[in-house]
């Protein structure tokens, strides 16, 4: 930590999910079609999400255990799949269900960061044509003026599409790879996301260098994204936010970047924007007219000359396969800030480490925070911290890589906090009590 270094007053301390990640049983997403149609042993679905954590029912007892671990904040998502399980057709449950969970989120004292789209789409919509379909754009901003009705509970941070980039680069890995993964669609371009996720998300993959996130079935690299996924993308993401803004001027909209930390290597600065760019930057730039930019990493990527290295041979490795490599979310933040200016505010929305040794997420966890205050202290609006994830969860093909802070028993769906979830807590709990006397991050 910086020398006096003091939270700001308000800053948000808080955990994150995804809804196809814990809720469990998202039967009319694109995912699950995927997860029956790869059948078991398929090599990019080690597991089906079946049950996942069963937050859909549970989400009341993990608010109360975040905010009694004193989060102040909780990032959690919409599924589209469940509200719009049919085009056209919208689920009044679903949208009530959700309208408790920001009702939840805000009577235990927990600020809602709502995400619109986490990498699940409606089956239908997939089947289609998905993102690349003229009509995507509309159709998502309908889906946001329904999710109006559950923002308008009390919601101020909304997020349209989580990791965008990520779409974008894994509907290019599926193009490259020629999976042939199965296709719940038979239009050959449905599970485009659900394929690649599982693909991008697989724990075995040997030596998997993971370029920033979550993709290492590619030698030490990303595939470039189809610029047509990424084109529409923004467009969706314009379309949604006008939506939004037009139901209820208010809401203060985003989305949320997967920073991949590309670090140039001595000589390799133009290779590293280079690769950047498609990659990371153009996203980035696109939210410069935005409230706010989500903020998520994990690790680094090093650039030589020829393009992305491996981690160093010495490196210590998550079960993710990832160099353990906390200051990674400081560099992140910078790098959004250069891009998107100094009016867009910053929320770190996704940041962690799956082990199954919680010392090194406590280690991990520790030297992030010092990253965060470093920016903070250097003038950087960074406005909140919100740890991936709060609970064990999905990790997109496979339970193993776990992430969270609280532990969940998969056959009971017992919630037990480790102790990075009560450190972390406590720091939560101590800057948003007395901001002017905030501790030190825990101690790794
Ligand atoms: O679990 C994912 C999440 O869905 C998106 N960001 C990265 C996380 C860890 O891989």
């Amino acid at each position: 930590m910086p020398a006096g270094f003091r939270w700001p007053a308000g800053f948000l301390f808080g955990a994150s999910t995804a809804p196809h990640q814990v809720e469990g049983n998202n039967t009319s997403s694109d995912m699950w079609a995927f997860e029956r149609a790869a059948g078991p042993g398929h090599p990019l679905l080690k597991e089906r999400s079946g049950d996942a954590v069963d937050s859909y029912h549970r989400w009341p007892e993990d608010m109360d255990l975040l905010a009694g671990l004193g989060f102040s904040a909780y990032r959690f998502g919409i599924e589209w799949a469940r509200i719009e399980p049919e085009q056209g057709h919208v689920s009044r449950a679903a949208v009530a269900h959700y309208r408790a969970m920001v009702r939840g989120a805000l009577d235990r004292g927990l600020t809602p960061v709502v995400t619109l789209h986490h990498f699940t789409s409606p089956l239908w919509f997939t089947a289609r044509g998905g993102w690349t379909a003229p009509d995507a754009p509309e159709l998502f901003a309908a889906y946001a003026t329904t999710a109006a009705e559950i923002l308008g509970e009390g919601v101020e941070y909304v997020a349209t599409l989580n990791e965008p980039n990520m779409i974008a680069v894994m509907q290019g890995f599926l193009q490259a790879a020629a999976s042939g993964a199965a296709d719940p669609s038979g239009s050959g371009s449905g599970t485009d996301l659900a394929a690649a996720a599982a693909a991008a998300a697989d724990p075995e993959v040997p030596d998997r260098h993971i370029p920033g996130q979550e993709h290492g079935a590619v030698a030490h690299g990303l595939p470039a994204p189809d610029p047509a996924v990424t084109e529409a993308l923004i467009r969706a993401h314009r379309a949604a936010r006008a939506a939004l803004k037009a139901a209820d001027p208010r809401l203060k909209v985003g989305w949320t970047v997967a920073n991949q930390v590309y670090q140039a290597e001595p000589g390799a600065e133009a290779a590293a924007a280079a690769y950047s760019g498609p990659r990371e930057d153009v996203f980035l730039a696109a939210a410069r007219e935005d409230d706010w930019v989500g903020v998520q990493a994990y690790t680094r990527t090093r650039i030589g000359p020829d393009g992305p290295l491996p981690a160093p041979a010495d490196a210590e490795r998550t079960l993710t396969g990832w160099e353990f490599y906390p200051p990674s979310v400081g560099h992140a933040i910078r790098h959004t800030a250069g891009i998107v200016g100094p009016d867009v505010p910053i929320l770190v929305t996704e940041n962690g480490i799956a082990t199954a040794d919680d010392t090194r997420r406590v280690a991990y966890t520790s030297g992030a925070l010092a990253a965060v205050a470093e920016a903070v202290a250097d003038g950087i609006d960074v406005r909140g911290y919100l740890h991936w994830s709060a609970l064990d969860n999905y990790e997109w093909g496979s339970y193993r890589p776990t992430f969270g802070l609280i532990a969940v028993d998969r056959e009971t769906f017992e919630r037990t906090p480790k102790e990075s979830a009560r450190l972390l807590g406590a720091l939560a709990a101590a800057a948003r009590t007395a901001p002017t006397d905030a501790p030190d991050a825990p101690a790794g």
